[in-house]
């Protein structure tokens, strides 16, 4: 049964357009430009040696086939690096429909990146404390109603909402720049999103009941899935490297298939305060699930075991935009890198908020786990 849930109403913002969902032809659709030309480098044929020659003069001419290659791979090399420092759009475009550009610029390898992904997401020998530094603050695009944030192989993805503006886009995590974009349909508003093996990407729907899958490599539609939820509604998703965690704005917090979205288990987050309703935008980390809360300046740290919430991240050291006259740019978004989950200087995050126009990079502060001190 759909619960709705306080002001759900305005979630649509300025341009409500009611309970239109997505049919077959809400599939997603690529916009995918022309491929990047490839630098080549070709040797020519008019170096070939005549067959009556002596061999000086055939070791004269391997020497010029080798001169000549060598000039042509360093006349290619540099053009190479030159494309992956290739300033991006600015990050106040809106939508940027561009070809697949290279990855963005690397972060330093952190402790665990030699794991795979499934290792580094059930790494267990920190624990958050509910501490935090703040790293840094980049721009980030005030026209983006960021609805999912996640990390991938030190890549920042995010995913909007609202009917006509819902998009996946990849982020420069040190710039905030949008290097690429992938449209949703115009009939659907998209949610939450996790990243999973093979640069697979889940992405939900609000009231459309349907998931879309997209590879981040190529930014092109993979498959599509129905889901289910308590609501009825798809708000946030995590990813714990074998599940998904599927929040829907109302107090449960469902584990579903990630290949079928199927739900598997359903369980009420609660505090000392009773129900933990709204939950919104997820994370997994080392052991827990971290939720924005919709309409708050915190993030609550969920045991998703016992659904037990176990502490809270105050948000607004980070700075929290004033609100504006619609009420709709809230917090809602975390993304933490799995391979810095073994790093003795804390999990590397970044946070945002719907419309903000800044990002965030913190630091969730670790110490090792105590033996049997913790229930995850
Ligand atoms: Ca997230």
């Amino acid at each position: 049964m759909a619960r709705r849930k306080r002001g759900a109403r305005s979630r649509e913002g300025a341009t409500p357009r009611g309970d239109r969902v997505a049919s077959a032809s809400g599939a997603p659709k690529g916009q995918d430009g022309p491929a990047q030309p490839s630098a080549t480098a070709q040797a020519s044929a008019e170096h070939s040696a005549p067959p009556a020659v002596g061999p000086r003069i055939l070791a004269a001419a391997i020497v010029v086939v080798i001169a000549v290659a060598i000039a042509l791979l360093a006349t290619w090399a540099p053009s190479q690096t030159a494309g992956e420092q290739t300033p991006a759009a600015a990050p106040s475009a809106s939508v940027v429909d561009s070809a697949p550009l290279p990855s963005p610029s690397a972060v330093a390898p952190p402790g665990n990146a030699s794991l795979s992904l499934r290792e580094q997401l059930q790494y267990r020998g920190h624990e958050l404390t509910g501490e935090y530094s703040i790293v840094r603050s980049f721009p980030h695009d005030s026209n983006a109603f960021t609805q999912g944030l996640a990390m991938f192989e030190g890549r920042l993805f995010e995913s909007t909402g609202l009917y006509g503006h819902s998009s996946v886009r990849e982020l420069d995590p040190q710039t905030g720049a949008v290097l690429r974009s992938i449209r949703m349909s115009d009939a659907v508003f998209g949610e939450g999103m996790a990243v999973m093996e093979q640069g697979l990407a889940k992405v939900l729907t609000w009231r459309a009941r349907q998931a879309f899958e997209y590879n981040v490599s190529t930014m092109r539609p993979v498959s599509q899935q129905s889901f289910q939820s308590e609501s009825g509604e798809g708000w946030g998703l995590a990813y714990d490297g074998d599940d998904l965690l599927l929040t829907d704005g109302s107090d449960r917090l469902q584990r579903v298939d990630r290949r079928t979205m199927r739900p598997i288990t359903s369980t009420l987050v609660h505090g000392s305060s009773g129900r933990v309703r709204l939950l919104n935008e997820a994370e997994w980390v080392l052991g827990e699930v971290l939720a924005n809360v919709w309409f708050e300046d915190y993030i609550v740290r969920i045991d998703p075991g016992t659904g037990r919430v176990l502490g809270t991240l105050d948000m607004t050291r980070v700075g929290i935009p004033a609100r504006r006259a619609d009420g709709n740019n809230v917090l809602n978004g975390i993304a933490c890198d799995p391979a810095t989950f073994a790093d003795d200087g804390g999990v590397r995050c970044f946070v945002t908020g719907k419309q903000w126009d800044r990002m965030h990079e913190v630091r969730l502060l670790t110490q090792p786990r105590a033996a049997g001190g913790a229930s995850l």
